[in-house]
């Protein structure tokens, strides 16, 4: 009896303590930390000063309306706010960013079944925010808004049944539109659990199957309608104008912040895994954008294609195998958008060997 009654103790304590096992292994969650820091920046739409599409110095061609600064003309360059990353919470060492992606927020990257910890540090001098815009993630407090100086860290979970990527852009919402004509937006990717892999320790993550991702958000950014709009006319001596000439020369038809193909190289190599995220948010009536790609068609959902229609607040991601070399163009095929710069370069790069690199047997 005595015996019997040990056994079936010993049984019990066993079957709790595996169960529990079991249930800590099962819920496992995977934690990822972002630190990202809103700063307030100068922002030129043209760096490279000049058209790159026509081949024209700004002034002298149908860029200028948009980009030359004179008496009553602000220009190519205004006070903006943009989304920083930053290796820990000391907020001093900046991860290194893809100039490519403008004034672009850092990609935050989530696997199916995260929990992402994204710690804010508002070092702007107004109230601002980061909050994931329709997407799947659950947050805690989505709302909460940060006063000038203040940290917060958000928690985002991410579904565990999410089987496939999806891309959205978070952004600040203290403001709601007026934030984002600052220049606060970025994109948010989840990927299916266990995608993401680190090639060499401490690089950053990547999903294994490609070889490269490609950002673009093209969109019209209103900085008559940012907050810094004031400050901008200020810096370039020009008054606060009310002709409709002075607002339309605010409206900068952009890619990641370039107009004009003023954007640095958004490079890949032929016979690269490329996957494209093309996001847009639209948040004027002008807004649906035709992104067109030469030199290249993509899959989308198994579609094969080179214009894909972006209305306002979409999110979309095509995968490209980029089989022509040289330099193509990426755009946005509305007429008006295309002539008010919306327009950037990309290139494919072709690898020759020649047996010199030193991978050959015979040349130990
Ligand atoms: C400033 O530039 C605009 C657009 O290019 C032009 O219409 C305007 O006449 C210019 N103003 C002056 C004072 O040169
Ligand atoms: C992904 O999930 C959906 C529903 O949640 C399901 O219908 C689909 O078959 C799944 N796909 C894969 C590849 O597992
Ligand atoms: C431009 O901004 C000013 C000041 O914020 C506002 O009064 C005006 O209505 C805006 N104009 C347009 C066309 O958005
Ligand atoms: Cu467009």
């Amino acid at each position: 009896m005595l015996l019997f009654s040990s056994f079936h103790r010993l049984w019990v304590t066993t079957t709790i303590l595996l169960l529990f096992i079991h249930v800590i292994i099962t819920v496992e969650v995977i934690e990822r930390q972002y630190y990202i820091a809103a700063e307030e920046i100068e922002w030129d739409y043209a760096p490279k000063n000049h058209d790159l599409l026509h081949d024209l110095p700004l002034e002298s061609s149908p860029a200028r309306f948009y980009t030359v600064r004179n008496e009553t003309r602000i220009g190519k360059v205004y006070h903006k706010a943009m989304y920083h990353q930053y290796h820990d919470n000391e907020f001093r060492r900046r991860v290194a960013r893809d100039p490519a992606m403008g004034f672009i927020g850092p990609v935050i990257r989530g696997e199916a079944g995260d929990r992402l910890y994204i710690t804010f540090f508002n070092r702007a001098k107004r109230r601002y925010s980061i909050h994931p815009y329709v997407s799947d993630l659950a947050t805690t407090s989505p709302s909460h808004i940060v006063e000038p100086g203040d940290k917060y860290t958000y928690i985002w979970d991410v579904p565990v049944t999410i089987n496939d990527t999806r891309v959205w852009c978070y952004m600040s919402r203290a403001d709601p539109v007026h934030d984002v004509h600052d220049g606060l937006l970025g994109p948010v990717v989840i990927y299916p659990a266990n995608t993401l892999q680190r090639p060499t320790p401490g690089s950053p993550e990547r999903p294994f199957m490609l070889d490269r991702e490609i950002f673009t958000v093209m969109t019209i950014t209103d900085e008559n309608m940012s907050h810094y709009i004031r400050q901008s006319a200020e810096t370039a001596n020009v008054p606060l104008a009310r002709d409709p000439g002075f607002f339309e020369s605010n409206r900068m038809y952009h890619i990641n912040g370039f107009v004009f193909n003023n954007n640095p190289s958004l490079h890949m190599y032929y016979g690269d895994r490329v996957r494209w995220y093309i996001l847009s948010l639209g948040l004027g009536d002008d807004d649906p954008h035709t992104a067109h790609w030469h030199g290249a068609t993509l899959l989308q959902h198994g579609h094969r294609m080179d214009v894909v229609d972006l209305m306002p607040v979409s999110f979309e991601w095509l995968d490209m195998m980029p089989d022509n070399e040289g330099q193509w163009l990426f755009h946005c095929h509305v007429t008006q958008h295309f002539d008010a710069g919306m327009s950037a370069f990309y290139q494919v790069e072709k690898l020759e060997y020649n047996g010199a690199e030193g991978w050959d047997e015979d040349e130990g």
